[in-house]
């Protein structure tokens, strides 16, 4: 259904694919013939499941929402997004919450009851997605650098150079024309938002382009209430245990949170403490589910991807993600949390060229 704003004159606004200008045109026309691909792959099918990575993030939501509502478009009338793990981040939250997004954890959900499954900002396998290796996949839409790029059996497009999967998802909407409502053009506004930081990292000039086509249809009211977000107790005292044990290794700053409890909390304190004028790396650590998840950060450099496969490699996990922004986990086996910490310190001793010896705490007295 085409749905409708007013614009300051009071006349009625179409949100549908006739408001795209020429020159916005010209980037997503190459997606019509990949859009076609994919419809071939998914239809006929009456239950299609969207599954995403574990602990979502906006980006990857709303890519799942996006692609929900272009298989409706198709005619599929209830597609079920999914992913392992649970949406922590108060943002994140409220996203689903204002947007009313309809999402159902990997737990309630049996993949093999369904006729197709597309992965949306995750690859099959990889050390983020808990769907089970048995699960059939149909199409993955993805942006985060493969392991290797051996051709595939289903739909598969993975685009590197761009910041956010919701970036590729618009230009699917849009080569479909596929009519994008205010609450999604927010979400998908908000998935490259938070993927490129704001336009600054790993940003390609179609994320920009459908940065600036989606800012006329957000809600910006619903935007603001999802970026300040009312936020639990337990936020707070997390960010007093990552400046307490914050240590400064010159240009790297570390921190254990210890136990948490959502994954989320990691990333964000990673990102956080970024902003310290001092670093140039933020490595965040945390105990999840007898698990060791990490974040990376990097201000200039484009090697935060690689520095979290070196950790997950030298501590037995699994790591990866963008030039900026990366993380892994590791399985504890049984190791004492000073343990943990320690092996981390040794890592970013050895990877970034660092000394424990010339280290700082973030707070005087310690
Ligand atoms: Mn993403």
């Amino acid at each position: 259904m085409q749905e409708y704003r007013r614009d300051q004159r009071g006349n009625h606004k179409s949100m549908g694919p006739d408001n795209f200008t020429a020159q916005s045109e010209k980037t997503y026309v190459g997606y019509r013939n990949v859009v076609e691909e994919l419809r071939k792959r998914i239809l006929p099918a009456s239950s299609v499941l969207i599954a995403t990575h574990d602990y979502p993030d906006p980006d990857c939501l709303a890519s799942a929402w996006g692609i929900y509502h272009l298989l409706r478009h198709w005619g599929i009338e209830n597609p079920v997004i999914t992913f392992g793990g649970f949406v922590g981040r108060s943002e994140n939250r409220t996203m689903l919450r204002v947007l009313g997004m309809k999402v159902k954890p990997l737990v309630v959900v049996t993949p093999t009851d369904f006729e197709r499954v597309i992965l949306v900002d995750t690859f099959p396998a990889s050390g983020n997605l808990s769907l089970p290796t048995k699960a059939r996949t149909d199409a993955v839409i993805d942006h985060h650098p493969r392991a290797n790029s051996d051709s595939t059996s289903f739909f598969c497009d993975v685009r590197e150079e761009i910041g956010a999967t919701s970036t590729l998802v618009t230009q699917y909407l849009r080569a479909a024309h596929c009519p994008i409502p205010e609450t999604l053009a927010t979400a998908l506004f908000y998935g490259i938002k938070t993927d490129t930081r704001d336009m600054s990292r790993n940003v390609s000039h179609e994320d920009l382009e459908c940065y600036r086509t989606l800012f006329d249809w957000v809600d910006h009211r619903l935007l603001s209430r999802i970026e300040f977000p009312d936020r639990d107790v337990e936020y707070f005292r997390m960010l007093h245990r990552a400046a307490g044990n914050m240590l400064l290794l010159q240009k790297v700053g570390y921190t254990h949170l210890g136990l948490v409890s959502t994954p989320d909390h990691i990333a964000e304190i990673a990102d956080l403490f970024l902003s310290l004028e001092t670093l140039e790396w933020t490595i965040v650590s945390g105990v999840f589910e007898d698990q060791i998840f990490y974040s990376v950060r990097s201000k200039e450099s484009e090697t935060a991807g690689q520095k979290a496969q070196l950790i997950a490699r030298r501590l037995n996990g699994s790591g990866g993600g963008h030039s900026s922004m990366a993380a892994g986990r590791i399985p504890m086996s049984g190791l004492p949390e000073n343990r943990v910490r320690e092996r981390f310190i040794e890592v970013i001793e050895n990877e970034f060229g660092v000394s424990r010896h010339d280290v700082e705490s973030l707070i005087t007295g310690q």
